[in-house]
């Protein structure tokens, strides 16, 4: 005896997997746990492999390639918006979208063909490669507004970048500290307390967001403080948002600029201290030490942040293995648009095909399988 539990039973093909299933409920004490899978081992059952459950779901035809990804992004998923845009995958969303491209390019295709096959005969095939034409244009455009939206979609699946940046001593890691509600970074009086970059994690209405406070910038005092500022201006070069900080009492550096093609947040700390304009034009004055302002400051956040990983209801692309196949997609659409003859275009929209194929994971996929499904953790 070696526990008393509940076995299920679930029947092919109607399991998640398509196959024979049975599922053991077992006490989840690690001692239970290793003495069933010690029986199991010697009855000659092995350990499932990282996302070996939904990879087999996928090989016998219950899930498509997205959905198996949706299922990943749900385990993964951190905040409501996530487990939302996951879950909309999970179910099928993604998929549902992609199918109807792919039927719309079948129908294309098949006009192209015939287009081809009357040429001789003198047979509509003017209007037919006509109307081919249309449709692939409509496509393609469709197909680069669903990249747009993607943009956002990928944002929210990994997280928005904010990073903090300003001259020493003006109050970066003290910010960091008061929106993180912690005490992840050091504060001192010292102006170069900061060295690395420091990450924290927010939630900033169901948004994930990555914030980094980072060095002060100014002409460096030794080796360590001028790495500082490269990793500094390295993480801002790669941000969605910059807080562009500034202080009461510490003198502004007019040749501090943030990276041209990033959003700007002007922020101006320690309004607390004697003499500071609280009001300055195109800028949040804050108090991280009142926590004057910083209400304000969060609401402003947030609005940024939900523009930038737009919560939408729309099942959208989330990974740039979905970016790439559209793009190549949308690319042989207006191949298939501008192609002189009707064989060349057919064999563009083709193309097309294959591409929506891929991202499906019905045509050639072998090689996407593994990095896929390795990501999943073990069990499912
Ligand atoms: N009066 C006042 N002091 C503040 C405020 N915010 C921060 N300080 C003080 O300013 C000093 C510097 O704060 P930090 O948060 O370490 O500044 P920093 O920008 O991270 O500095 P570096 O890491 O050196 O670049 C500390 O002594 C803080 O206590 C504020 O709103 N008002
Ligand atoms: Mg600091």
């Amino acid at each position: 005896m070696l526990d008393r539990a509940l076995l299920l039973w679930f029947p092919g093909p109607a399991s998640f997997t398509g196959e024979d299933a049975a599922e053991l409920q077992i006490h989840g004490g690690p001692a239970v746990v290793a003495a069933v899978c010690d029986a199991l081992v010697s009855a000659g059952c092995r350990p499932a492999e990282p996302g070996e459950f939904s990879r087999r779901a996928f090989l016998n035809g219950r899930l498509d390639l997205t959905a198996a990804e949706g299922i990943a992004d749900l385990i993964a998923a951190e905040t409501e918006a996530q487990r939302k845009a996951a879950l909309r995958q999970a179910e099928g969303g993604l998929g549902a979208v992609l199918a109807a491209w792919d039927r719309r390019l079948m129908k294309l295709l098949a006009h192209q063909e015939a287009a081809i096959e009357f040429a001789d005969e003198g047979d509509v095939p003017g209007d037919l490669s006509a109307s081919v034409v249309d449709g692939a244009s409509a496509l393609a455009v469709e197909i680069a507004e669903h990249l747009r939206q993607g943009e956002r979609a990928t944002r929210l699946r990994e997280g928005v970048r904010i990073v903090i940046l300003g001259a020493p001593n003006v109050g970066k890691s003290s910010l960091l500290n008061r929106l993180a509600r912690s005490d992840a970074a050091i504060v001192t009086d010292q102006p170069g307390t900061t060295r690395d970059v420091i990450d924290v994690r927010l939630d900033l209405a169901g948004v994930p967001v990555t914030l980094s406070d980072t060095a002060g910038l100014r002409e460096a005092a030794d080796m360590i403080e001028a790495e500082g500022m490269r990793r500094a201006r390295q993480r801002a070069a790669h941000a969605d948002l910059i807080l562009m900080m500034t202080a009461q009492g510490i003198a502004e550096d007019p040749a501090m600029q943030p990276p041209a093609d990033v959003s700007v947040l002007h922020v101006h700390n320690k309004i607390d201290l004697a003499g500071s304009q609280e009001q300055r034009p195109h800028c949040l004055g804050v108090s991280t030490l009142t926590g004057a302002g910083i209400e304000t400051l969060e609401a402003a956040l947030t609005e940024t942040v939900q523009r930038i990983a737009g919560i939408t209801d729309a099942a959208t692309i989330s990974r740039p293995r979905h970016r790439a196949a559209l793009i190549e997609a949308r690319d042989w659409l207006r191949e298939a648009v501008v192609a002189p003859l009707p064989e060349l275009s057919a064999e563009a929209l083709r193309g097309a095909r294959r591409a929506i194929g891929r991202l499906t994971g019905h045509s050639g996929v072998d090689a996407v399988l593994d990095s896929i499904f390795r990501d999943f953790c073990i069990g499912k």
